[in-house]
C-alpha cells in the first residue's frame, strides 16, 4: 500500500465506479458474443434486441428510419443498444458503491430484456439463450474485480474521513496503490473484452460470408431426399430414421469451424500416385454424381449413445478420383487432412471396393452445413468417423499406414476403425412406461457396410426373442427394429442384441469406446401398466 491520501469525493472518483460498471459491462457483451459468434450456438443478444426493436417499433417508424438510414440502418441500430446498455452498466456500477443490490437488479433487468428479445426471434428456443447466460454470468464476476480496489480505497478512506463519508458509500478517495490495482484491473478487463470481441467479429464476419455463399449455391443433379418406403417404424416417439442436419450429431475438434468459400476450395491428391491431381468446387460438381443413405457414427460413441445419424448424401466418389491420380503398388492409406489441420487416416481398400465412399457436396439435397463439412466432406460406410468422415477436406495423400500417424491415432485410437455392431433401445426410454399387454419397444441397430440380419430382445435378463426389422435402401443405413412387450405391470429391464448378416451375433461383454468403439448390450429400465 502506498501513502494514504484523503482526496474529497471527486467526479474523477464517482467516474471510476461508472467506469468499472461500463468495463464490466463491456466485458459481459463481449462474452455472449464470442459465446455466439465461436459456438454458432444460440444469437447474439444484442443484435437480438436490434432486430425486436426493429420489429416492435410503433407503425412504421422501423422502417422509415431503415429507409432514412439505408444499409447503415442495422449498425446504427446495434450502436444505439450499445448506447443505452453502456448507460445503464455505468448506472450498475454507480449503484454499486452501496453494495450489491443495484448493480444486480440493473443486470437482472438487462438480461430479462435481453431473454425476451432472444427468444422473439424466429424459431428461436431455450437453447439459444446460452451466450445471454454466459454474459450475465461476467457482469458481476468483471464488476466484483473492479471494484475490489475500489472498496478497499473507500474503507480506509472511511476510517480516514467522518463517518458521514463512510455513510455517503465512501468517497473514492484511494491510496495510490489501490488506484494503481484499479487502473490495472480496468486495463486488462477492457483490453480483454476488447480482443475477444475483435476475434469474435473476425470469426462471425467469416461465417457470414460463407453462410452467404451457401444459400447462394445451386448444385445440379443434387436431389432431395426421399426417406424409403418401410425404413420407418410406427411407433410413437420413436427416432426418425432419416436424421435432419439439425438434429445430427456433430464431432470435430474445432473450437471455430473452418469456414472454406467454394471457389477457394482446392483439393490435392498427390503422394504414391502416378499423377497429382488438383480439384476445384466447380470440377466436384460437373462431375458424375452418386448419392446414398448413408449412416454415420462416432468411435465415442457410449451403448445407448446418440453419436449416430443417417443422411443423404451426394458428391463424387473417391474412388473414381483416385483412379484417375493412378495409385501406385504398395500404398494402402490415405490420409485425409482438413482445412484446420487436422487428419485421419483410411483403408485405402474402403475406398476403392466399390462402396459409396465419396466426397460428398451435399448433405440431405442441400450444400454442406458449415459445421458438417462445408463445402467438402468424406463418407464412407463402414468406418467410424474418426479415420474416415474428414469435414472440410483439403488435402488426400495415397501413403502406407506405416508411414504416418493421424490425429487420434497420435492419442490412442486404433489405427483402423471398422464401425462395431451395435443396437440401440429408443423406446421405451430410460424410466418409461410401457403397455403390459403388448405395448411396443423399438429401436435401431446397425453396423454400416455389413448390414443387421436380426435384432434380438430379452426382457428381465430372460430368454432372446426376434424383433421384426423394418427396411433399409442398403446395407449402409441403420435398421429400425420393433417389438412388442407382454409381461406384468411393474418394473422390469429390456436388453437388446443385433445379428450382423456376416452371422455375428453382438456381443454381450462391455468395453469402453477407448480405442476402437464400445461394445456390450444396451439395457433399458422401465415400467410396465
Ligand atoms: N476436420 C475434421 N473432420 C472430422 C473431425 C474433426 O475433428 N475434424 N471429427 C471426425 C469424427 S471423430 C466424427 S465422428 C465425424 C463427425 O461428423 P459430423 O460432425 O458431421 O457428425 O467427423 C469426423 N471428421
Ligand atoms: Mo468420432
Amino acid at each position: 500500500m502506498g501513502s494514504v491520501s484523503t482526496v474529497r469525493d471527486t467526479p474523477a472518483d464517482a467516474g471510476a465506479w461508472a467506469l468499472s460498471g461500463v468495463v464490466a459491462g463491456a466485458a459481459g457483451v463481449a462474452t455472449s458474443y464470442a459465446t455466439a459468434m465461436f459456438t454458432a450456438v444460440g444469437s447474439n443478444p444484442v443484435d437480438a434486441v436490434a432486430s425486436t426493436v426493429i420489429r416492435v417499433a410503433p407503425g412504421n417508424t422501423a422502417q422509415q428510419a431503415v429507409r432514412v438510414l439505408g444499409h447503415a440502418d442495422k449498425p446504427t441500430l446495434v450502436g444505439g443498444v450499445l448506447v443505452v446498455l453502456a448507460v445503464l452498466f455505468a448506472w450498475a456500477g454507480h449503484l454499486a458503491r452501496r453494495g450489491w443490490r443495484g448493480p444486480l437488479a440493473v443486470y437482472a433487468v438487462v438480461a430479462v430484456i435481453g431473454a425476451a428479445a432472444v427468444l422473439d426471434q424466429r424459431g428461436a428456443g431455450a437453447g439459444d439463450l446460452v451466450p445471454l447466460l454466459v454474459g450475465a454470468l461476467t457482469w458481476p464476476a468483471a464488476l466484483a474485480l473492479l471494484i475490489r480496489p475500489l472498496r478497499a480505497a473507500a474503507a480506509t478512506t472511511a476510517t480516514a474521513t467522518t463517518p458521514q463519508a463512510a455513510a455517503d458509500g465512501g468517497a473514492a478517495a484511494y491510496p495510490s496503490g489501490s488506484r494503481r490495482s484499479f487502473l490495472v484491473r480496468v486495463g486488462v478487463v477492457a483490453a480483454g473484452a476488447a480482443v475477444l470481441g475483435t476475434a469474435a467479429r473476425a470469426a462471425g464476419a467469416g461465417r457470414r460470408r460463407v453462410e452467404a455463399a451457401r444459400r447462394l449455391l445451386r448444385l445440379p443433379g443434387v436431389t432431395a431426399p426421399v426417406v424409403p418406403d418401410g425404413t420407418q417404424v410406427a411407433v410413437p416417439s420413436m427416432t426418425p430414421w432419416a436424421t435432419s442436419a439439425a438434429d445430427f450429431y456433430r464431432i470435430d475438434t474445432a473450437i471455430i469451424p473452418p469456414t472454406v468459400e467454394p471457389d477457394a476450395w482446392r483439393l490435392r491428391i498427390h503422394g504414391l500416385v502416378d499423377r497429382e491431381v488438383e480439384l476445384r468446387f466447380s470440377d466436384l460438381v460437373g462431375r458424375k454424381h452418386t448419392q446414398a443413405w448413408v449412416t454415420l457414427c462416432c468411435v465415442s460413441n457410449e451403448v445407448g449413445g446418440d453419436l449416430v445419424g443417417n443422411a443423404w448424401w451426394s458428391g463424387v466418389r473417391v474412388a473414381d478420383l483416385l483412379a484417375e491420380a493412378g495409385v501406385q503398388p504398395g500404398a494402402d492409406a490415405v490420409r485425409q487432412t482438413s482445412d484446420d489441420g487436422w487428419t485421419c487416416g483410411t483403408p485405402l481398400a474402403a475406398l476403392t471396393d466399390g462402396r459409396d465412399a465419396m466426397l460428398a457436396i451435399a448433405m440431405n439435397g442441400r450444400p454442406l452445413p458449415i459445421d458438417h463439412g462445408f463445402p467438402v466432406r468424406t463418407v464412407v460406410p463402414g468406418l467410424y468417423g474418426y479415420v474416415s468422415a474428414c469435414k472440410w477436406v483439403v488435402d488426400l495423400e495415397v501413403t502406407r499406414f506405416a508411414d504416418f500417424t493421424a490425429f487420434w491415432t497420435e492419442r490412442g485410437w486404433s489405427e483402423r476403425g471398422p464401425v462395431k455392431l451395435a443396437s440401440r433401445i429408443d423406446v421405451p426410454r430410460s424410466g418409461g412406461t410401457v403397455d403390459a399387454a403388448g405395448g411396443r419397444v423399438a429401436g435401431v441397430a446397425w453396423q454400416q457396410h455389413t448390414g443387421v440380419a436380426a435384432v434380438e430382445v430379452a426382457l428381465d435378463g430372460g430368454a432372446w426373442q426376434r424383433a421384426d426389422l423394418a427396411r433399409v435402401p442398403s446395407v449402409d443405413t441403420w435398421v429400425q427394429w420393433t417389438a412388442a412387450i407382454h409381461t406384468t405391470p411393474g418394473d422390469h429391464t429390456l436388453r437388446v442384441r443385433a445379428v450382423s448378416r456376416a452371422g455375428e451375433v453382438q456381443t454381450g461383454v462391455q468395453h469402453d469406446v477407448v480405442p476402437n468403439g464400445a461394445t456390450g448390450w444396451h439395457t433399458v429400465a422401465f415400467t410396465a401398466s
